[in-house]
């Protein structure tokens, strides 16, 4: 607040009394008795001019603080919106990102499965291939012939029909089954009398493969199958290679050589 005598110095200084010193004087007495008014209506209007002016300036001062506090506060609000919208757009793109990569996590792990399978086909393929590679050649190393996926022995001693079935067997195979031309060709290059997996022990004209199955193609030479003499002949044997129909029945205790064929 400004005081008495300061109001007096500021009228003075403004409104150019003459008689500076009495109105000094009569302005100290106002001020020390207090309950005397110190100026006149003129002085009012201007004290309150002044008063209003700062008043003024202070309301001015004021605004524009706040107007500098509002721009100050709307511009770092405005700073961290597009920070945030920045910090936003960053955060969408790791996520995408993180998406993406998931997404080829997922597919790198669907080939790794495939490749796996494939891997364990072709190690399963590979183990067949050579355990069929070691049986080809054991039975190479042990005399046998191939032709047309089969592996053939003709035997170096002669039995009857059953004995010579046994030992096909514990050889893995079994008397030679023909049911196709080349077959038929193939088994008249043996010039001895062979018996060959066909009979009919267990219906007399009924004839039957050894592995069950019934005769369809058959190679009879002419006038057989005859059963000579009602000699029980119940099994087959190959007797005229020249003959492209070569096939004779005779008793099966006869002993003759034999041919095994083991299928592959
Ligand atoms: O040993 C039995 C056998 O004898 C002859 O063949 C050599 C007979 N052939 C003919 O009679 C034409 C076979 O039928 C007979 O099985
Ligand atoms: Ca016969």
């Amino acid at each position: 607040m400004v005081s008495l005598e300061e109001e007096l110095e500021l009228s003075m200084t403004y409104e150019n009394f003459e008689d500076v010193p009495a109105r000094k004087a009569a302005s100290r007495r106002s001020v020390e008795d207090f309950n005397v008014p110190a100026a006149a209506p003129g002085m009012k209007m201007y004290r309150l001019v002044v008063v209003s002016f700062g008043l003024l300036c202070i309301l001015q001062a004021a605004l524009n603080i706040s107007l500098r506090l509002t721009l100050y506060l709307e511009a770092g609000c405005n700073n961290l919106t597009e920070e945030r919208d920045d910090l936003k757009r960053t955060l969408e793109n790791y996520v995408s990102q993180q998406n993406s990569l998931t997404e080829e996590r997922d597919e790198m792990k669907r080939i790794n499965l495939d490749l796996e399978a494939g891997r364990n086909l072709l190690t399963e393929e590979n183990h067949g291939l050579k355990r069929t590679l070691e049986e080809y050649a054991h039975y190479l190393q042990q005399g046998w012939v191939y032709f047309s996926g089969s592996f053939y022995r003709i035997s170096s001693t002669m039995k009857p029909w059953q004995d010579s079935r046994r030992d096909c067997q514990q050889r893995g195979a079994d008397l030679m089954i023909i049911n196709s031309q080349e077959e038929q060709d193939f088994s008249r290059q043996y010039k001895n009398i062979i018996w060959i997996g066909l009979m009919d022990r267990d219906t007399e004209g009924e004839w039957t493969w050894v592995d069950g199955t019934q005769l369809t193609t058959s190679f009879w030479h002419s006038g057989e199958p005859n059963n000579y003499d009602k000699r029980n002949e119940d099994c087959v044997n190959i007797n005229h290679h020249d003959h492209t129909n070569s096939w004779n029945d005779a008793p099966c205790e006869n002993e003759y050589f034999w041919i095994c064929e083991k299928k592959m």
